[in-house]
């Protein structure tokens, strides 16, 4: 049974009527381009199959009834349609609320309740996105039932909005532009500074993309996501008094050296050292990939992996065991984490034919280390959220 079809059913069951409305939101992978998008560089990201699902229909109160199939324990969670205020114990329900929390701040109103049901099928903490995934389905959900006339980019900022105002994290805008501009097949390369951005066809040839997720149970992420955007801004803000930019990611790495020396903390340094060249490794992976050249694109997401862990300290024992795994199994041209780090997945660009055998020794590796199992799937780059 599909997971629409089983969505409808719980639906069914859960409010005693069919659903009126589905949507599906992807999740994201990123390729290459990590922690620059809040340093004005460039991104490569694209929309995947596994993400979260809609059930809607209308109310004809002012109540908003909200289950989810991943969080059954919770049961349906009712509140009213303007009680928005964040609560510690809300878990995915704090997503419904900002949302429209932010719509209102736009002068979009829910004009009536509704009931609604959701399910997702990413592995929990998969760093794949889950929370932009969900910002995008409510966010595509709710403009498509009152007709607000918003486009896509304001759905992408609605849900940044959401992290940043409404949640207090300082993410920036690559997660929500994948999973709303995703196109079937396509690699998104954006440039956060001019956020101007071209479609990729994401052709990986006779190459897998395989997406590792460590299962690492999710903690302290948010505090040492702002924590790395603090220092590379300090950094910035030195390297302002000597040179005319606006981000990091204006920089050459050549530029960059030639007056690192500005930046007065050693740690700094290493963390803007990465922003400046994650953000020409993208720009060379785009064109790698463009001509279609695997081995330079592979070698550019391992050396990606390696600025991470080494310059910018966001991998950690699972991530680097997978990516070394990864890197000395047949047939691999290259790995990297992807996604904020500090657990969530990896990716792997593996030759079809070895891809079996790739998991089977990968996963056994991961396990005899680090005590559980990671979970493996194969990339498939989908259509950005829409309704069903
Ligand atoms: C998280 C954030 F939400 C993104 O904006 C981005 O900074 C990413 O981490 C790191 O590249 O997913």
């Amino acid at each position: 049974m599909t997971l629409t079809k089983e969505l409808g059913e719980s639906f069914q069951r859960r409010f005693g009527h069919p659903a009126e409305n589905f949507f599906f939101s992807p999740g994201r992978v990123n390729l290459i381009g990590e922690h620059t998008d809040y340093n004005g560089g460039h991104v490569f990201p694209a929309a995947i199959s596994v993400g979260t699902y809609a059930a809607v229909s209308l109310r004809d109160d002012d109540e908003i009834h909200a289950f989810s199939a991943n969080f059954k324990d919770a049961g349906v969670v009712n509140f009213a349609k303007d009680d928005l205020e964040l609560r510690a114990y809300d878990s995915w329900v704090k997503y419904v609320r900002g949302v429209i929390s932010e719509l209102g701040k736009l002068g979009h109103e829910v004009p009536r309740g509704f009931n609604l049901a959701i399910v997702g099928d990413m592995p929990t903490a998969s760093g794949l996105s889950s929370s932009a995934s969900l910002e995008l389905l409510i966010g595509v959900m709710l403009n498509d039932l009152f007709d607000y006339g918003m486009d896509t980019l304001s759905l992408v900022k609605l849900g940044q909005a959401v992290e940043n105002d409404y949640l207090g994290l300082q993410t920036g805008i690559m997660d929500q532009f994948a999973i709303a501009f995703g196109q079937e097949k396509q690699a998104i390369f954006l440039d956060t500074n001019s956020m101007a951005y071209e479609m990729v066809p994401a052709d990986f040839g006779d190459y897998d993309l395989v997406i590792m997720t460590t299962n690492k149970k999710r903690e302290l992420v948010d505090s040492k996501y702002n924590e790395r955007r603090a220092e590379t801004q300090t950094a910035l803000e030195e390297l302002q008094k000597v040179v005319d930019i606006n981000a990091l990611g204006e920089l050459t790495s050549e530029e960059f050296e030639n007056n690192v020396a500005h930046i007065s903390s050693p740690v700094n340094q290493r963390r803007a050292r990465h922003a400046v060249t994650e953000n020409e490794r993208t720009v060379l992976a785009k064109a790698a990939l463009s001509d279609h050249d695997m081995v330079r694109f592979g070698e550019l997401l391992t050396a990606s992996h390696n600025s991470l862990r080494d310059d910018y300290e966001v991998t950690g024992i699972e991530l680097d065991t997978l990516v070394d795994a990864a890197l000395a199994q047949p047939g691999v041209l290259g790995a990297r984490m992807t996604g904020a780090g500090f657990g969530g997945s990896a990716l792997a660009l593996v030759a079809k034919s070895e891809s079996e055998n790739f998991v089977a020794s990968v996963d056994k590796i991961y396990n005899e280390k680090i005590g559980y199992q990671a979970s493996f799937l194969v990339a498939d780059i989908v259509d950005g959220t829409h309704a069903l």
